[in-house]
């Protein structure tokens, strides 16, 4: 039987390798965000009998209640689900940030990440299988400057996701948080910087930072793991980035 994953955040970066290397491992794959063009043409590229473009908007449960309704039978039983859909806005110190970027990170990283989980795991816990990998970052253990709301909100993911597993004792339903550092390639940083295209791409200059590939090679192989393994967590950086002094300011 062909295996149906879900991918969030599919319409670029990340998600969008993710739902590439998924239909060559042989996958089905849901793909779902809010730009439905950008799913229809991945789907009509990859072939929609691979490919599934559902539009859902995860910072919004009834949104995701209405998206998941809309899924015909034969695409309702998922394997798979990736919690991908994800950002990052403003880089700036927690007293200056703006508030309401800090609510739309909460919104999608936390709220939509763990309602859609919420919908899909009974599913799973039905049929005693299935595998669910969420996004995390670098971000969510390692703190610096900027990142309050946004390492915070990876945090989440990763205890989530760890406490997932703890609910999930004594079923074969797999869960992994996958956590990459700097990542070139998507839309992430241009969201960050809010259209600042130029911050953005100095940010990797001449880093070799990875890439969404890397990441879609990383979901395929922990994907692609013998039933009885569970990969808990996977940090990933790329070979330019490291760990960094922690700072002491002197009077
Ligand atoms: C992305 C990694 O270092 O930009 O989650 O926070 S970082």
């Amino acid at each position: 039987m062909t295996k149906i994953a879900l991918v969030t955040g599919a319409s670029a970066g990340f998600g969008q390798a993710i739902v590439r290397q998924l239909v060559t491992d042989g996958y089905k794959v849901i793909a779902c965000a809010r730009r439905f063009e950008k799913l229809q043409s991945l789907a009509s590229s990859l072939g929609s009998d691979k490919v599934y473009p559902l539009q859902m908007d995860v910072s919004v449960s009834d949104k995701i209640d209405a998206a998941l309704e809309n899924l015909p039978q034969d695409w309702q039983k998922i394997d798979l689900l990736v919690n991908n859909a994800g950002l990052a806005l403003g880089l700036d110190k927690a007293y200056e940030a703006d508030f309401s970027d800090w609510l739309t990170m909460i919104n999608t990283n936390i709220i939509g990440l763990t309602y859609l989980t919420r919908q899909l795991l009974p599913q799973m816990v039905k049929r005693n299988s299935g595998m669910i990998i969420t996004l995390g970052s670098t971000a969510g253990t390692i703190p610096y400057p900027g990142a309050n709301v946004y390492g915070a909100s990876k945090a989440f993911v990763k205890q989530f996701s760890l406490n997932l597993r703890a609910d999930l004792a004594g079923t074969k339903i797999r869960v992994t948080n996958i956590e990459p550092g700097l990542c070139e390639g998507t839309e992430f940083s241009n969201v960050r910087f809010k259209g600042d295209d130029e911050r953005a791409e100095k940010l990797y200059e001449g880093a070799h930072a990875i890439t969404s590939e890397d990441i879609a090679n990383t979901v395929s192989w922990v994907a692609s793991q013998p039933e009885h393994v569970n990969i808990n967590r996977i940090e990933i950086m790329p070979v330019s980035q490291t760990f960094g002094p922690q700072p002491v300011y002197r009077d």
